[in-house]
């Protein structure tokens, strides 16, 4: 099974150009408390690196492009992320890393919940392990 869920997000085009909008309506699966954007990222840098114990997420490239590696535990998926038209869902429990990005990306995320640093995991082993595949886990079997 796929980790990737991508939500349309329809854009509004007229002869001016495009408009998306992004509501607590079917388009964004959660209620919208929180909205970040990343931009002006170094070549060759990656971010994230955490999954988030409760925290729903959906980012959008706006501008430019980046790759998302999505892991649950057990399987790992990459998606690459440059239409400002597509969403991607970061469920809660999902180890995530950003890289790849270009020059002129803009990666905007709506969240949510308020930033908690409390609901990062930033260690992999302790994912692993939440998720019942660390070493630990698999001893139990
Ligand atoms: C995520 C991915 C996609 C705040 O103080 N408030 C905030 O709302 C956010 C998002 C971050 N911060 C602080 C925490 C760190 O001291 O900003 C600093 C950089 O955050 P971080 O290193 O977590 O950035 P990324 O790009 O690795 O991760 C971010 C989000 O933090 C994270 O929730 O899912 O983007």
């Amino acid at each position: 099974m796929s980790l990737i869920n991508i939500v349309d997000l329809p854009s509004l085009a007229d002869e001016r150009g495009e408009l998306v909008v992004l509501e607590d309506n079917d388009a964004v699966p959660f209620k919208i408390k929180r909205i970040y954007y990343i931009y002006g990222t170094k070549e060759n840098v990656s971010r994230g690196f955490h999954a988030h114990k409760n925290l729903e997420q959906m980012a959008v490239c706006v501008s430019g492009s980046c790759c998302f590696l999505l892991d649950n535990g057990n399987s790992k998926d990459n998606f690459t992320l440059g239409d400002p038209t597509k969403g991607l869902v970061i469920d809660k429990m999902i180890w995530h890393e950003m890289y790849d990005f270009s020059n002129d990306c803009i990666l905007m995320v709506v969240a949510s919940d308020y930033y908690d640093e409390k609901d990062y995991i930033r260690d992999y082993d302790d994912f692993k392990e939440l998720t019942g595949h660390g070493l630990n886990s698999s001893k139990r079997f």
